[in-house]
């Protein structure tokens, strides 16, 4: 089975490039006279370097890529059925997958750690995991969640759907975009061996001093999140120039499908502002090293960190969350089968979004100490995302105002987008405004926030497009009780649990802790079991998933009737996406528009032969 031992072959390169670079590492000490070569944390990222590069030549980008860089022939190999998934593959359908079930598959793992913490917190008092072990729990489930979230839309549905929806055969990067993806699963082992040298003691923000202080699981912490910036970067670069350069002859900008446009405003916040935790990681690692940028005991300032942390961070939401209202509106205007409202002033939303991104971040910040006068700036522009932002709830709520609402699963999650971002909108306001924040800083409150705004927005999204796509994806058909039931069950397991979060947060209780005063036990308790409750939902969804991609009855090529490109091929659709290119001749939304056309596919010979056949000149 080639997959599989180009696979092991990969991860044995690896391991050998891994040890290969710590090696090196100490026989440079060795030969500056350090007294331990091989006992200092740099050895760690010697061998990450190494290994990561050798990884990558091992799962294929040798023979596709590297050859060629010293003047050798590259080859590709063509594999069958599901051995693509398992090979450096630059078909963007097949990366789109790798991507979506990878991160379903951190997803799981990432929410099993969330029923650990619910567990030691259904009651006051330490139950089985130590307050060192919650923490490192809590850091886990935070960091890998957020992988997702930045991720499984944008590298899933995003290299899946993007191409194909423009009329494109590809990405305008290939290889580049299969090195994308093949950095990730280094990424997910490098966080996931962090509580083998003693788990992420400083949660996913990883805020100095302590992430200068605290054990080495920092240091794989801070190269798998750099690597992991790598890919975003690289990733959102092949997307903007996609997106420009590829579409299909008559996709104007105006003709583009919101989805597309959303992946395009995304990706340049992506391009822009990633570097920032990089840059960031990359100084905590030097600070580990005796530098002082942000180490107050040489001089440095820990205020620092938190400044280009959220440099990058604030805009990370909206990495989160744009694809995932591209989604909700793309979704909506199918089902509403009605031409998408404010269309124009959707797009505008994008770009506004995008052009505040980057001047909000100190909100995280009012309780740090940064100087009083920032309070104002920063609470004002922060205010003034809820007008673009607004712009999308009108949008969404136009196009379903009398519409033929056709509540099929992707719709009912869609929908739920709308519904559940409004309330993370809601409570974000009392923590943009700074009064309000000062008291619910660090608090339940908080964690019902952002979970309501990324669950609710954005993951919400990733499996109303994951209903959306299966039938495209797979060529086969999910069943529709089964995913309805993973709608409701899911949707009220996720209100009850993250409403419930608010009430302890007004109270007072501190996030990021294993233990709470008794008076809270009952809310607690209340709150774990509704944890429990939407954590089961996720096997209605992994047995129709799993049960129809191998048994499920074949679908049609375009079951939801819908106008964009993607469907205009077949389910699945071939190596190069069209067997003839389309070309683009209307709106994509315009439904019951008579005599409207999105696309058309001209067969080019058949007008040569037509001509003379059709009695010759005129
Ligand atoms: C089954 C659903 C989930 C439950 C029950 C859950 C529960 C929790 C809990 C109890 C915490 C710790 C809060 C604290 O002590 O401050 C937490 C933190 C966090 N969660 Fe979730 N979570 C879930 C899903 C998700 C998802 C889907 C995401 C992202 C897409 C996410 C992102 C985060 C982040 C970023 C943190 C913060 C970690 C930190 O501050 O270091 N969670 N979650
Ligand atoms: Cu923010």
């Amino acid at each position: 089975m080639y997959a599989v031992k180009s696979v092991f072959g990969a991860l044995g390169l690896g391991l050998i490039g891994f040890y290969l670079g710590l090696g090196i590492v100490a026989f440079l000490r060795w030969l500056f006279g350090y007294s331990d070569p091989w006992g200092g944390e740099i050895n760690i990222i010697g061998g990450w370097v190494l290994g990561l590069f050798m990884w990558l030549m091992g799962i294929g980008m040798w023979g596709q890529w590297g050859r060629e860089w010293f003047g050798l022939k590259t080859y590709t190999r063509q594999l069958p059925g599901w051995q693509r998934y398992f090979t450096f593959n630059t078909d963007h359908k097949v990366i789109g997958i790798q991507y979506l079930v990878t991160f379903m598959v951190v997803f799981f793992l990432a929410g099993a750690l969330a029923m650990l913490m619910r567990l030691e917190l259904a009651q006051s008092g330490n139950q089985f995991l130590s307050n060192a072990q919650y923490n490192g729990t809590m850091g886990l489930h935070g960091i890998l969640m957020v992988a997702v979230a930045v991720a499984a839309v944008i590298g899933g549905i995003g290299n899946y759907a993007v191409p194909l929806m423009i009329g494109a055969q590809d990405m305008a990067f290939p290889r580049l975009n299969a090195l994308t993806f093949w950095l990730v699963p280094p990424v997910a082992v490098g966080l996931l061996a962090t509580p083998f040298l003693g788990g992420i003691e400083h949660g996913w923000t990883a805020y100095p001093p302590l992430a200068i202080y605290t054990n080495s699981a920092q240091v794989l912490f801070s190269l798998s999140i750099i690597t992991f910036g790598l890919t975003s970067i690289l990733g959102a670069l092949n997307f903007i120039v996609t997106i420009i350069y590829m579409r299909a002859p008559g996709l104007t900008w105006g003709r583009l499908p919101i989805f597309v446009w959303s992946m395009f405003a995304t990706s340049w916040i992506a391009l822009l502002y990633t570097q920032g935790f990089a840059a960031a990681l990359f100084l905590v690692l030097l600070d580990r090293l005796g530098f002082s940028f942000f180490n107050t005991a040489g001089g440095g300032d820990p205020l620092l960190y938190q400044h280009v942390f959220w440099f990058y961070s604030h805009p990370a939401v909206y990495i989160m969350v744009l694809p995932g209202f591209g989604l909700a509106l793309e979704l909506i205007a199918h089902f509403s089968r009605k031409p998408l409202f404010a269309y124009r002033y959707a797009v505008a939303a994008f770009l506004g979004i995008l052009g505040l991104s980057g001047v909000v971040w100190a909100h995280h910040m009012f309780t740090s100490g940064m100087p009083n006068y920032l309070h104002g700036p920063f609470l004002v522009a922060t205010e003034l995302i809820s007008i673009p932002t607004g712009l999308i709830f009108l949008s969404a709520l136009g196009t379903i105002w009398l519409g033929r609402l056709w509540l099929k699963p992707p719709m009912l999650f869609a929908l739920a987008v709308i519904f559940n971002f409004a309330c993370g909108g809601v409570t974000g306001i009392f923590l943009a405004d700074v009064p309000t924040d000062i008291h619910l800083q660090d608090t339940y409150f908080v964690v019902a926030h952002f979970h309501y705004t990324i669950v609710g927005g954005e993951i919400f999204a990733l499996f109303a497009a994951i209903y959306y796509y299966f039938p495209k994806m797979t060529g086969r058909m999910y069943s529709e009780r089964l995913a309805k039931l993973h709608f409701w069950w899911m949707f009220i397991g996720f209100n009850a649990t993250f409403f419930l979060m608010h009430l302890p947060g007004i109270k007072g209780m501190n996030r990021r802790i294993a233990d709470f005063p008794s008076e809270l036990d009952p809310v607690n308790l209340a709150i774990s079991l509704a944890g429990f409750f939407l954590g089961a939902s996720f096997l209605v969804f992994i047995w129709n998933m799993v049960y129809s991609w191998v048994r499920g009855p074949v679908a049609e090529a375009n079951p939801w009737q819908a106008r964009t490109l993607e469907w205009q091929t077949s389910s699945p659709p071939p190596h190069e996406n069209f067997p003839v290119p389309p070309v683009v001749s209307g709106g994509p939304y315009d439904y019951g528009v008579p005599g409207s056309k999105h696309a058309t596919f001209p067969v080019p010979s058949a007008g040569f032969a037509g001509a003379p056949a059709g009695g010759g000149g005129q």
